[in-house]
């Protein structure tokens, strides 16, 4: 194994849902990769609002990549699945055919304000009691959460297997690190009952690779429906995911 270190950095910690999807891809291609932890929201050092960081993404948000190569830098989940997939020619998971590529971008455009607002309606009043997310916000973004979920069960999930085709794209990594976190195995806070399209997807999500090396912190935290989870443990949860993500480095620089 060679003892320099990966070119690619990835800035955030595995709780964040953006950087799970790019985790995800990178586990998914055994990519070496380095995850230096930023918290979300701090200013303090290595937080994503420390000036040291916002030099790097001026929107103060996880993730970014860096390249320690060429010195490339880019925020954006969204913007970095899409590089990563253009750059290392990976067409079965973003297709160099513009309709079929395009058709992925359809859905990472509406997984904003959509999909995303999973986090906002069910996990982060849960996990961050000290943001005192408004009851009315909360309401919201769980509303427009399962006007989401409707258009994924009767559209993209009743016509095929994924979201863009037979096959998982970066759009279902997307998806799913929003919609899978709120499963029974995970946080346990959502009843996808009405959703069978969604919850048929969510099973063929826990087949592709690289998916239960990206939710270790979520298999660590367990049920957050009852009891907020008290800061060490998200904290422990994240340290025990970094832990299996360096064994699995290790295995990948070696190959
Ligand atoms: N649109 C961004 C959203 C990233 C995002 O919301 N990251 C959160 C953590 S999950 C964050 O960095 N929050 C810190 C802050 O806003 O100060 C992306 O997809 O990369």
């Amino acid at each position: 194994m060679s003892d320099s270190k990966p070119s690619l950095i990835l800035y955030g910690v595995p709780f964040s849902q953006p950087v799970r999807a790019v985790m995800w891809l990178l586990f998914m291609k055994r990519m070496p990769f380095e995850l230096v932890m930023i918290n979300p929201g701090s200013k303090g050092d290595n937080g994503s609002r420390n000036p040291a960081y916002l030099a790097k993404n001026p929107a103060g948000t996880i993730p970014s990549i860096e390249e320690r190569d060429t010195g490339f830098v880019l925020g954006e989940a969204h913007a970095i699945l899409g590089y990563l997939a253009s750059q290392n020619g990976w067409t079965d998971v973003y297709p160099a055919e513009p309709k079929a590529r395009a058709a992925v971008d359809w859905y990472l455009h509406f997984h904003h304000r959509n999909i995303r607002e999973a986090s906002l309606g069910l996990v982060a009043p849960r996990i961050r009691k000290d943001l005192d997310i408004p009851e009315v916000m909360q309401a919201s973004a769980r509303a427009t959460l399962m006007r989401g979920l409707e258009a994924l069960d009767t559209g993209w999930l009743g016509h095929t297997k994924f979201l863009c085709g037979d096959e998982p794209t970066i759009a279902d990594l997307a998806a799913y690190v929003e919609i899978g976190q709120l499963q029974p195995e995970f946080t346990n806070v959502f009843d996808f009952t009405p959703y069978p399209q969604v919850a048929r997807w969510l099973a063929a999500m826990h087949e592709v690779p690289g998916h239960d090396d990206t939710h270790v912190v979520l298999a660590e935290l367990g049920d957050i429906s009852e009891e907020a989870p008290s800061m060490d443990s998200i904290r422990n949860a994240n340290l025990r995911a970094l832990s299996v993500m360096k064994e699995r480095l290790a295995e990948f620089s070696a190959e």
